[in-house]
Parts: C-alpha cells; structure tokens; sequence
C-alpha cells in the first residue's frame, strides 16, 4: 500500500517522510555525497567504515538511492540522484527538510570536456553557468529563417563554496595515483545543460538547432570546460539558501520541529499539533538565530570528450570512481561544520548529549540511524 502523506504544499508522511526521497530526520547525515548513478553510490558506500554490511540504506519508490554510515567514524550520508535538475531540486530540497544546521553537500559526477585533455581528467568547477533550451525559439522552422528569440540561453553563474571546492582540489589532488595521466582543473567553469542532446549541442534527428551551440558557449563563457547536468542548480540552490538563511533561519524548521514531539509550552507560536504523529508542524519556516549554510562544491570526471570524441573505458571509469571516491570521502569527513550550526533546534533539546558528542560535530546521534553503526 503507499503512503499517506499530509500537507499538500511540502507532503509528508506522519512520521515525517518527506515525499520523494523517503528520507526522514536522523536518517541523513549533515556531509553528503550526491551522485548520478546508483553503482557509483554503492561503491563509494562500500568505502564507508565496515563496508556495505555497516551502512543504512534507503530506496525510494521514486529510485532516488540513499546510503548512510560512517567515514573515519563521522556520518557521511551517499545519494545516487538520477540526472537533471529536477532530481537535484527534490534532493536539496528534501534533504535540507531531514538535516539541521550547516550542510556540506559534494557532487562527483561525470561530465563531457570541452579542452583537448585526455577522458578520465577531473574538473573542480569554480562557477557554472545554466545552459538551457530556449521554448519560445520555433524548433520547427527553418535554421535560416530569422527569429527574435534565440535557441538557447545561458545564465549567470552560481559558485560554490570557496573552502569546500579548495578541500576537493587539494583532496584529489593528493590522491591521484602515480599513473595518473589525467589533468585536474580546479579554476575552470562548468555549464549544465537541461538536455544531454540538445542544450549539449548533440546532434540528433529532432530539430535542435544547435549546430554552433558549442561554439557559441565557449564564445561567451570565458574559461568553459566541461558539460554535464546538475551542478549549476546545486551551486544555485546552496548560494540562495546560504545568503538568504546564513543569520535569520534555522535550516529545517520545517521538518525537525516537526520530528520532535514538544511539550504545548514550548512549540513555538506559529507551528500546530499532529493530531496522527503527536509531533509539531510547522507549515511555515520559522526564524531561530542558527546559522545553517548549505556548502556546496563539485567534482566532475570527463568521461566524453567533446573534441577527440573518445569515451571513457569502463576499467578506467571503476579506477577513477574508486580513488576520486575515496578522495572526496575523507576530504568532506574531515572538512569542518560550523560550530554555530551545531547549536541547532536537536541540540538544544538534549543539551545533555550535545555535550558528551562535543559541538564540532552537527550530527546528533539521538534517534539517528549512524548511532548504532560500528
Ligand atoms: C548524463 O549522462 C548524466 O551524467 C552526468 C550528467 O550530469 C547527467 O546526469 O552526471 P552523472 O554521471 O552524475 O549522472
Ligand atoms: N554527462 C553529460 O551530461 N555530458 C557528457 O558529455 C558526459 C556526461
């Protein structure tokens, strides 16, 4: 039988499950991987502390996969997303209402590369720009015929968080095995494309008018490199959310008041009574004094060249998944969360434990899943 989920302006279950995802508070750790593919997540996953037999592992019924352990003894949430911006959307989304305090969320995905580098070279993008179809240009006629509209648009750029695309750079570049042959970037631009085909100036047999899309790219984007298919929304979303919430907002007001059973006398005004869950909601974001950033950075290994052609073998794509992985893993385990953050709604509930954890680490261990990992 499926759910029931309540709230029809962000649908949850009783228990909190946010809609798509299935996730709920507890379930996610405050350090995230984010990637495309579900076997690049599980062999990150069997990276983590005690392998695969020692981690929580979730799947939706949407395919969204998740996997939650431990790397070096700190929670470290993987999730294999799918592609495009929606999916990024309904991960940062919904996970943002499942984590309190700051969140460090890396994605390492594939990319098409637009130097002439050798496939399997790695970008860490230090901005990225939207590249997206344009609906009001008429696909259906003629290339030559003159439109006011162009076919494709391209944003302004979002950014990642300085200190978490430096730990990545620094990270792989240290890893990098001694045979390496690929470059490693890490002041290049990405764009991300709402198509694989034609916002990547693919051709195919619908009429995409894309033909000089590359071209026209690397024209207007200074330092272009690679091409893939989330990242500019996940800087997007991580940079609104930072600058709009970093000193008025707690981060999941929504979601973890709302986990939290509290006594009448102290739930805040606005939220009201679950009558099913005897939890509080809040329907609306609540100001709390916390400070809750969303970091966001991206590592992209070019699996396509977009000037030789070649493609990525599938030996060296399982060789550059499993030690940019483990790079990318222990890099985000030590990177540091704000002790601010720490301070966040479940702490301050259970001081008492807050203080045997200690404040430099945001992840509670009441009720999570990780507190009863090795
Ligand atoms: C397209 O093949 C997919 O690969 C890239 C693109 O962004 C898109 O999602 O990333 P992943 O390998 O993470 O899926
Ligand atoms: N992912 C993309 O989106 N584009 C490519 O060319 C390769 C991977």
């Amino acid at each position: 039988m499926r759910d029931v989920f309540l709230d029809a302006n962000f649908p949850r279950t009783a228990d909190k499950r946010v809609y798509h995802l299935g996730t709920r508070a507890g379930e996610v750790a405050n350090r995230i991987i984010t990637v495309g593919h579900h076997s690049r997540a599980q062999s990150i996953a069997a990276q983590l502390d005690g392998g695969l037999d020692n981690v929580f592992r979730l799947e939706s019924d949407r395919g969204f996969l998740l996997f939650t352990g431990k790397c070096n003894g700190v929670p470290l949430s993987i999730i294999s997303i799918g592609m495009g911006y929606p999916n990024m959307d309904f991960m940062v989304r919904e996970l943002r209402e499942c984590v309190d305090g700051e969140m460090a969320i890396v994605r390492l995905g594939s990319c098409g590369g637009l130097l002439d580098i050798p496939v399997g070279s790695l970008a860490i993008p230090r901005a990225s720009v939207a590249l997206t179809r344009n609906y009001d240009y008429d696909f259906a006629a003629e290339e030559s015929e003159s439109q006011k509209e162009q076919p494709y648009r391209i944003s302004k750029p979002a950014f990642p968080d300085e200190e978490l695309h430096t730990a990545m750079h620094t990270a792989v570049n240290a890893a990098k095995p001694a045979s390496y042959k690929g470059h490693i970037l890490h002041d290049t631009v990405n764009a991300s494309a709402d198509s694989f085909y034609s916002s990547q100036g693919r051709i195919t047999s619908f009429p995409d008018h894309n033909s000089n899309l590359i071209e026209w790219l690397i024209k207007e984007v200074e330092y272009v490199a690679t091409l893939e298919m989330e990242t500019f929304h996940l800087f997007h979303l991580a940079s609104i959310w930072s600058r709009s919430n970093s000193l008025t907002h707690s981060a999941s007001s929504l979601s973890l008041q709302a986990s939290l059973t509290v006594p009448p006398d102290h739930a805040p005004a606005s939220t009201s009574l679950d009558e099913a869950s005897g939890a509080r909601l809040g329907p609306t974001p609540h100001p709390t004094p916390t400070s809750s950033k969303i970091r966001a950075a991206s590592v992209q290994m070019i699996f396509a060249s977009r000037v030789s052609q070649e493609m990525i073998t599938p030996e060296d794509t399982r060789a550059l998944e499993d030690w940019s992985g483990r790079a990318v893993l222990d890099a985000l385990a030590k990177f540091p969360i704000s002790v601010s953050a720490a301070c966040s709604l479940v702490h301050r509930l259970h001081r008492a434990s807050t203080h045997a954890q200690g404040m430099q680490n945001p992840h509670p261990n009441i009720g999570s899943v990780w507190a009863s990992l090795k």
